[in-house]
């Protein structure tokens, strides 16, 4: 074609394809109210099953009397630890290689553990026939914090496991000690913080369940269940039940949100399969809210110390972190790195240091287990908190700017690859360029007058930064696996006769519109409108071999396989063209939507008359149809960018603060669908927001969660949830296909700490270093009339 010639290729955008902010196709039927979730699964002869919790934390069990639940009219199974056993069932495996109690035997080691559970004609009378079971507890001391775990005469939790004679989960390092010694020793000053980040929870709208059907005559098991990830459920229940993996089918239908609650794998869906092929009915179990929020998988709770090697113009010469972390009764933390505290090491990422140690120590307590798991990636979220929180006191022990600070300290734009200081290889990025808009857009050195003025007449002012890579997609398979089984994903697209399609994914979306984006990819690799793409995810019979959806990894992994399986089907419809052309293959071009010949732009074919061809007049020799599959084992992790700021204005009197703005510069690559990334981010900065301000779930002195209702763990509504201004950055992820990285969890991540810097910038020269997260208006006030820090879970404080 000259270049006079008007191109013939499609408008991307009018057909949806990448870049377009397409609006979400599956919002049509969850805004009528016709998404299709767990509790919606109704099949004939269910039965329902409720669990009996222990109201104590720690307590041996003398008995358990099932007697009267088993006289309540319509009770059909009543199911114990100790028929568990039998069945070799009571203890099931973790993802953290540990082992977690299904019903309990000996010990309950955690309040709401799960103790018994009935399966009856109805919820009710389960939830009746619950009330009537009897369990004889001897009260033993309980642990609620790292501290008292690892007190000399501190109770054992896991007396169940052999050789285990502390509270010590594991004890694990990463770096080079003797590297940062010697960085410590040639430093000017050395800075010191320390902080809790609290337990949270993910509670997404829909609690867990499962409907599990066995059908004795096919030997078929199907389970409908809220998993993130079906097809390892799958290979969980081959392996450990010894069912065969071709007669199991899990389905994940339609998830009223996850992020990360549906990860790991609960008593109560070992219960419901198992009480299934018990009855030879199908068996439904749905949580309730204050279940969901006492004994499913919870985030964070880690302690952080640590400490930064200075030089006085400011270069960050080395940094040691500490981290002990409170995993609850199991170790259950859902992760796929042979790392023991997660991703916790991508911390100082972005920055140009030479050298870091970290040591991580974990410990069980008398908490609900299942860790890890909360819009994180694996920690992350507290490796960029423990950062950013670091960053900002080492400037200010410097009297540097923090802006100028971190700008000095970032890796350069073209020093890529960069290793970081505790070995991750990090590939692309534009910091001070990033750095720079959000500080163009909140006017920084406007702020910092307005500040100083206001300061004056009494007012608290205050500006935070938070910036931050976040490791994102994992695997690769070489570094990253779940119970061995490495971290890959796949798509499958399958073009119909008259060019429409369907295209399935191993990934499972809970909210975050796979539905609308991998179309779009689809649409941008073969010109077919997004339109006419249906997309398919969450049955283990339909989808391909997949990982499922964690970690922002779906658009890293199962979004490259879906632009590999479409450039498979693209090279196929080649051949297609050529024939039909009448041409050599070679002599074939392609642009959006149409193949044609090269000498000739006028004579061409559409990718929908390639798609008939296919099923009507192939050549000689071609495989019929027109389908392709594709494996993605990625060669890295993305990395994206963010940078959040944020001012506020502190009340001295009360210590309420409000937030006046909220700028967000995020780098993810390509964006797919501008409107569903700002999605994302305005998501993940309301949940940094609530965990900063307000969101947290702690225990008193006898392990009582004080956070089960929603009474007490507090999601921000959208009347105190700010506004936001977001801008973008793009650098594309050098190895993805489509150049994409992960954004997902990128705010909640990087965003707490742009809070509470703010905050603590406003209290700064009260004699205050940090407020332990959630600045609830008591503690700021609390640090202001006592000019000291305040830290530690409350009511139980750690710190003293
Ligand atoms: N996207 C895009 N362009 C990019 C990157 C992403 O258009 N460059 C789009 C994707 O195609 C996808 C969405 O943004 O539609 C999120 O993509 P991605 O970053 O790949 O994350 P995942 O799809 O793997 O989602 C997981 C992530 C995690 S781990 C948690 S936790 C979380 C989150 O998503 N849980 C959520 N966001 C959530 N959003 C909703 N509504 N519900 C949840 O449970
Ligand atoms: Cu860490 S929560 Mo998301 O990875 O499902």
């Amino acid at each position: 074609m000259t270049l006079t010639e008007p191109s013939r290729a499609l408008d991307e955008i009018k057909i949806g394809g990448m870049g377009a902010s397409r609006k979400r196709v599956e919002d049509n039927r969850f805004i009528r109210g016709k998404g299709h979730y767990i509790d919606d699964v109704v099949l004939p002869g269910m039965l329902h099953m409720e669990i009996l919790r222990s109201p104590v934390a720690h307590a041996r069990i003398r008995s358990i009397d099932t007697s009267a639940a088993w006289d309540v009219p319509g009770v059909r199974l009543v199911l114990t630890g100790e028929m568990m056993a039998t069945r070799n069932l009571a203890w099931m495996p973790t993802l953290s290689y540990d082992t977690q109690a299904v019903l309990a035997t000996d010990k309950v080691r955690f309040q709401g553990q799960e103790v018994a559970c009935v399966i009856a004609d109805d919820p009710y009378i389960a939830k009746d026939a619950c009330e009537a079971i009897v369990v004889e507890y001897e009260q033993l001391p309980v642990i609620v914090n790292p501290t008292q775990a690892l007190a000399a005469d501190a109770p054992i939790i896991r007396d169940d496991k052999q050789g285990q004679h502390d509270n010590v989960c594991f004890n694990w390092e990463v770096g080079d000690k003797d590297g940062t010694d010697r960085a410590f020793a040639e430093a000017d000053v050395v800075s010191r913080i320390r902080m809790h980040y609290p337990r949270s929870h993910p509670s997404p709208l829909e609690t867990c369940g499962s409907v599990a059907d066995f059908d004795r005559a096919t030997g078929k098991l199907t389970v409908y269940m809220t998993t993130q990830a079906p097809h390892i459920v799958r290979a969980a229940v081959a392996l450990i039940a010894e069912l065969p993996e071709h007669l199991i089918r899990i389905v994940s239908p339609d998830l009223g949100g996850g992020f990360g609650n549906k990860v790991p794998v609960y008593p109560g869906y070992v219960m419901s399969i198992l009480a299934s092929i018990l009855t030879e009915r199908p068996v439904k179990w749905i949580e309730d809210r204050t279940s969901n929020l006492i004994s499913t998988g919870f985030g964070r709770d880690v302690y952080l110390t640590g400490e930064m090697a200075l030089r006085q113009d400011g270069k960050i010469l080395g940094v040691r972190m500490h981290t002990d972390s409170d995993h609850g009764a199991f170790f259950g933390d859902a992760q796929p790195s042979k790392f023991k505290i997660g991703l916790l090491h991508s911390a100082f990422s972005c920055y140009d240091i030479p050298t870091a140690h970290l040591t991580a120590r974990g410990v069980y307590t008398n908490k609900a287990p299942g860790g890890v798991a909360y819009r994180c990636s694996f920690r992350v979220t507290e490796a960029m908190f423990f950062q950013e929180r670091m960053v900002q006191a080492a400037a200010e022990d410097l009297g540097i700017d923090q802006a100028e600070f971190r700008r000095m300290n970032f890796v350069r734009d073209d020093d890529f690859p960069h290793r970081t200081p505790f070995g991750f290889l990090t590939d692309s990025g534009q910091y001070a360029k990033c750095l720079q808009v959000g500080l163009d857009a909140i006017d920084y050195e406007g702020f910092r007058r307005e500040q100083a003025e206001a300061a004056k007449n009494g007012r608290l002012l205050g500006i935070g930064i938070s910036c931050m890579t976040e490791p994102l997609g994992a695997g690769n398979s070489r570094e990253y696996d779940i119970l061995g089984i490495k971290m890959f994903d796949s798509a499958e697209l399958r073009v119909h006769m008259t060019g429409k399609a369907i295209l399935r994914t191993g990934a499972k979306t809970q909210g975050q519109g796979h539905e609308t984006t991998w179309a779009q990819i689809v649409a941008h690799e073969l010109g077919l409108p997004a339109d006419d793409i249906v997309v398919e995810e969450g049955d283990t019979d339909t989808a391909p071999f997949g990982m499922g959806t964690y970690a922002s990894r779906s658009t890293p992994v199962a979004g490259a396989a879906v632009a590999m399986a479409a450039r498979k089907v693209r090279a196929k419809a080649r051949k297609l063209a050529a024939h039909l052309l009448e041409v050599s293959e070679e002599d074939v071009e392609w642009e959006l939507g149409r193949f044609y010949v090269r000498s000739a732009p006028d004579r061409g074919v559409t990718i929908q008359e390639c798609a008939m061809a296919a099923y009507s007049n192939m050549p000689d020799g071609l495989e019929p149809g027109l389908e392709a599959n594709a494996y993605y084992d990625p060669p890295n992790l993305t990395w994206p960018f963010g940078c959040y700021i944020v001012t506020v204005e502190v009340d001295p009197v009360t210590g309420v603060w409000d937030v006046l703005r909220v700028v967000a510069v995020d780098d993810c690559g390509v964006r797919i669908n501008p409107m569903i990334v700002e999605g994302q981010i305005m998501g993940g900065l309301t949940e940094a927001y609530a965990m900063s301000s307000m969101q947290f779930i702690t225990f008193d002195a006898e392990g009582n969660c004080i956070g089960s209702n929603f009474m007490d763990y507090l999601l921000p509504t959208a009347w105190e949830t700010p506004g936001y201004e977001l801008h973008e950055v793009v650098t594309p992820c050098p190895h993805h296909p489509i150049g994409a990285k992960g954004i997902g969890e990128c705010a909640t991540v990087g965003g707490p700490a742009a809070f509470v810097n703010a905050v603590m910038d406003a209290l700064k020269g009260h004699g205050v270093r940090n407020v332990d997260m959630p600045l609830l208006p008591d503690r700021v006030h609390e640090a202001l009339t006592t000019r000291a820090d305040v830290s530690g879970a409350p009511p139980i404080r750690t710190d003293s």
